[in-house]
């Protein structure tokens, strides 16, 4: 065989590579798609007949995804849309100067929204629809960090004043100031969406596009063209939260959803992923999750150049370098990239001998163009039957100068020097005069320029102003708190000798709330695989399990009367496993009084130790964002949940929920007192309109449910967190031997340990103690109770001191204190300081066994023995008592006193 030389073999191959490309452009330009698309296939196959093995990507080319050809022009006058944006630039950088230099360290961002600009104000113009346009109307969810950019809109906007960009940050000052980043707590009529956690947008933005879909599909909203757009980082995709739910929304077909990735290449230390391409990976992730994908890679200026390139050589090149290099590139002179991008084939460097070193420099990559970016917006909004991810080049901190364009210091960058803002300001045009301009003053045109007009112009057209958080769902019917007490009466009446957990009367009371004629409709109810958990598969057959495409199969229980039924306008949001998924349908539900103008009252219901700890953050968001709704933490309780081991067993649930402000935290025991809670939710949250919402541990301990007390203040204690459940027999029939005087306690109980409390109350009576037994329903309720009206007290000296709630219940009471609960006894403990006498805790700090209830029990010592002892040990240290009492209690009771702490082991 002749050998040929390795030049002639690459002269040869390109040959052979020119003429099947001339054949596949023969049969392309017969105008017929899918003939093409076919005509590779057959060569997969016939590849694959032959053994050839072909590596397996989900990549295109590095090429912007839209060609030329397909691009429409541009709707909007470039001109005055450049100028805006140059204003934005201006204004949001030079708010965060102003902020830095009058409070340093105050913080705040610059090249984010550098970065992000043209893709945002392509949306303000041309996209993103306000309020005006009801249920059409977009939610957007904006990149936490680029919140300057936004408010500097705003600005121009007429929304916000000098004063207010001026006190960026300073919230407190005079005249009111602006948030750092998007949050709905601190500007309820501005922001819609806590996104500076990052992660938690984009899986909250799924969750919303699939809930908007669940809304239509019920009938509670009218069927819209509303978008979700959720903004992001490159680097923000490393949060697994960010990507875990990419499936659902593929699955889901939610073609209402739109992620704009910002591909600046660069995170806050550095570049994203250095030696690889962040957007080719995040390429094959989407597309191998069935997502739309759009590249805008290049801007308009590469277009010819790319026209040249038949060979596909330049492509070739753009796929090889990696980002650490493309960053490089931002940073070097146009002769640096002709040698080390261009130079590495002398045809390269063919293409581009007409450009000067600093046209080279100048062409501008994807994001960056209004054109390229418009384009890609236009198609991700006719797109059917697919969420689409924009994934949008772009050049972190672009035209900040060069000391922060493209440098690796350009995220904490907060100061621009004299030098730099003059720069700044001519490279964009910004008309601040020299005199003024080393201070950085925000810039704002005339009322009736043609910049306000036009900005002003596109918003009304496209529904007003964006973003705006606007109230317009109707509350509930006030009526409603009738017909649900009326419906939870026999939640009153107790079960007699019936058993039944605090989960069976919730799963009850759920099914009556979603026969409530006037809530029902409202009602969601949300479980990640847990229903039978729960006991709630009844609700399966009885309300559905909501499914966008209804049931294509036939369930393999069919035949039962609780079959796993699954329809379009299913009700239950049965999210499999994830915490995460579950609890961003929450917020979309919680927030939905605001986001949809629908009054949804969700329900999520999970394994508590699932919650607060696994997905607290999410859980802080919803608090952020007004969130109204219930989390129950079912199998709740340390030494409740048997069998199931540390990871399982929850004693800290209620100890992470404190901190959350607007979270009502409650550890009911009973059926009326879980009645009493939720029918008093319903009304303030969804009459009154309060901005709260509650976590309610629910458990599978099985017993008898008493019918509740007479009295008044029993319903007003249940809420606000303590009321005397059972007063002591004056001394039991067994105690008339006893000879010393009569002593006392006060028992406190939460949750099932009430029942132990209870125990204990009999046990002490044998032992002439009489102590009266309290149900604490919420440790949190009294704590915030008291701290109010401490504070209160302190900045009104000389006036009638309020009273907390826990000291007008105990502080006269006979006797010590002890109070038991299945979780850390730090939650009693935090009241000590307002009951004016000792108390004692008896609580589950340490790492749980896989035992049962009464060995759990008995470890973590909170069974009704030990809290026998603990008020005896009391009333001993009060010096009531005598050791010796104590010793013998703890010989006949059982308890070992040398056993290890199970506090730490
Ligand atoms: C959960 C979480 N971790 C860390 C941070 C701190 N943080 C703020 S911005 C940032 C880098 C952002 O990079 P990227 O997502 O690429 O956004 P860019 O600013 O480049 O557009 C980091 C680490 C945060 N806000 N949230
Ligand atoms: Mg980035």
């Amino acid at each position: 065989m002749k050998k040929v030389a390795p030049d002639e073999a690459s002269a040869l191959e390109a040959i052979e590579t020119r003429e099947w490309i001339d054949s596949f452009d023969y049969v392309l330009h017969g105008g017929d798609n899918s003939r093409t698309v076919r005509l590779l296939d057959a060569l997969r196959m016939r590849a694959s007949q032959a053994g050839v093995k072909q590596p397996f990507t989900s990549n295109t080319p590095y090429l912007n995804t839209i060609p030329v050809h397909q691009q429409v022009a541009y709707p909007g006058n470039r001109d005055i849309e450049r100028r805006i944006k140059s204003l934005i630039r201006w204004n949001a950088a030079a708010m965060v100067v102003k902020a830095n230099r009058e409070s340093e360290g105050i913080g705040g961002h610059m090249s984010t929204y550098a970065s992000a600009a043209t893709l945002y104000e392509v949306g303000f113009n041309h996209f993103f629809r306000g309020k005006d346009a009801g249920h059409d109307a977009d939610l957007i969810y904006f990149q936490g960090h680029a919140s300057p950019g936004i408010y500097a809109r705003g600005f121009l906007e007429g929304r916000f004043s000098e004063q207010q960009m001026a006190n960026f940050r300073h919230e407190q000052a005079e005249g009111g100031g602006l948030s750092s980043y998007p949050h709905p707590w601190l500007m309820p009529d501005y922001w819609e969406f806590p996104t500076v956690s990052m992660g938690l947008g984009p899986l909250a933005a799924i969750y919303q596009a699939r809930f908007a879909k669940y809304l239509e599909n019920r009938g509670l909203k009218p069927a819209s063209d509303q978008k979700i757009w959720a903004f992001l980082g490159d680097g923000e995709t490393d949060e697994p939260e960010a990507l875990g739910s990419i499936s659902l929304a593929a699955r889901e077909k939610l073609d209402n959803l739109i992620f704009v990735i910002n591909c600046n290449l660069q995170r806050l230390d550095g570049p994203v992923r250095g030696n690889h391409q962040i957007i080719t990976e995040l390429e094959a992730v989407f597309r191998g999750a069935g997502w739309n994908v759009i590249k805008v890679l290049w801007g308009s200026d590469w277009d010819e150049l790319l026209a040249k390139d038949s060979d596909g050589l330049l492509a070739k090149r753009m796929g090889e370098v990696v980002d650490g290099e493309y960053q490089r590139y931002v940073v070097e002179d146009g002769a640096y990239l002709r040698k080390h991008f261009w130079g590495t084939d002398p045809r390269l460097l063919a293409m581009v001998s007409h450009l000067s070193d600093d046209e080279l420099r100048k062409l501008r990559v994807g994001g960056h163009d209004p054109v390229k970016v418009f384009n890609a917006y236009r198609a991700a909004t006719l797109h059917k039957g697919q969420p689409t991810v924009i994934l949008a080049r772009t050049i972190k901190g672009y035209g900040l100068g060069e000391s922060s364009e493209g440098k690796n210091i350009t995220h904490q960058q907060k100061k621009l020097k004299g030098s730099e803002l003059k720069q700044f300001r001519d490279r964009f045009g910004v008309p601040v005069p020299d005199e003024t301009v080393e201070d950085a003053p925000v810039y704002r045109p005339a009322e009736n320029s043609t910049e306000l007009q036009y900005m002003k112009a596109r918003r009304a057209a496209l529904g007003g102003l964006v973003p705006r958080r606007v109230l317009k769902a109707e509350p509930v019917p006030p009526t409603s708190t009738e017909s649900i007490a009326a419906s939870f009466e026999e939640f009153k009446a107790g079960t007699e000798d019936k058993k039944a957990s605090t989960t069976m009367v919730f799963v009850k009371m759920l099914g009556k709330l979603l026969r409530n004629k006037e809530v029902g409709k409202l009602i969601v109810p949300i479980v990640p695989d847990e229903a039978r958990t729960f006991g709630m598969e009844g609700l399966f057959r009885e309300v559905g399990i909501y499914s966008s495409i209804g049931q294509v199969y036939e369930p393999v229980d069919m035949a039962t009367l609780l079959y796993y039924k699954e329809a379009k306008n299913g009700q239950i949001l049965e999210e499999g496993i994830t915490e995460a998924g579950s609890i961003a349908s929450w917020i979309a539900a919680g927030a939905a009084y605001a986001n949809q103008a629908v009054n949804t009252i969700p329900f999520f219901i999970y394994y508590s130790m699932f919650g607060f700890q696994r997905i607290g953050d999410f859980i802080w968001s919803a608090a952020d964002a007004r969130c109204r709704g219930f989390l129950l933490g079912g199998t709740a309780g340390r030494t409740t949940l048997a069998g199931e081991g540390l990871q399982h067993q929850d004693g800290q649930s209620h100890v992470l929920s404190l901190p959350v402000p607007n979270c009502l935290s409650y550890d009911p025991a009973y059926a009326y007192e879980l009645a009493t809670i939720i029918k008093d939710g319903i009304k303030r949250m969804y009459i009154d309109g309060e901005s709260i919402f509650y976590y309610i541990t629910v458990m599978n301990e099985q017993y008898a449910m008493p019918p509740m007390p007479k009295g008044a203040g029993v319903e007003a204690g249940i809420l606000k967190g303590l009321y005397r459940f059972k007063e002591s027999p004056e001394r039991s029939k067994d105690a008339k031997e006893v000879k010393k005087p009569k002593l006392r306690a006060q028992l406190l109980g939460s949750g099932t340990i009430l029942n132990e409390v209870l125990k204990a109350q009999e046990m002490l009576a044998k032992y002439g103690v009489a102590a009266d037994v309290w149900s604490a329903t919420s440790y949190n309720e009294l704590y915030r109770d008291a701290n109010a009206a401490t504070r209160w007290n302190m900045l009104h000296p000389g006036e009638k001191a309020r009273v907390p709630y826990v000291t007008e219940c105990l502080a006269k009471t006979d006797g010590p204190i002890i109070a038991a609960s299945d979780y850390l006894k730090s939650q009693p403990a935090m009241l000590a300081q307002w009951i004016g006498k000792p108390i004692t805790t008896l609580g589950t700090d340490g790492f749980g066994r896989s035992e049962d209830r009464g060995a759990l029990r008995n470890f973590f010592e909170v069974d009704a023995r030990y809290v026998t002892v603990a008020t005896l040990s009391a009333l001993m240290r009060d010096g009531q008592l005598d050791a010796k009492v104590v010793k013998q209690a703890i010989k006949d009771l059982g308890i070992n006193p040398e056993k290890p702490n199970p506090a730490i082991s």
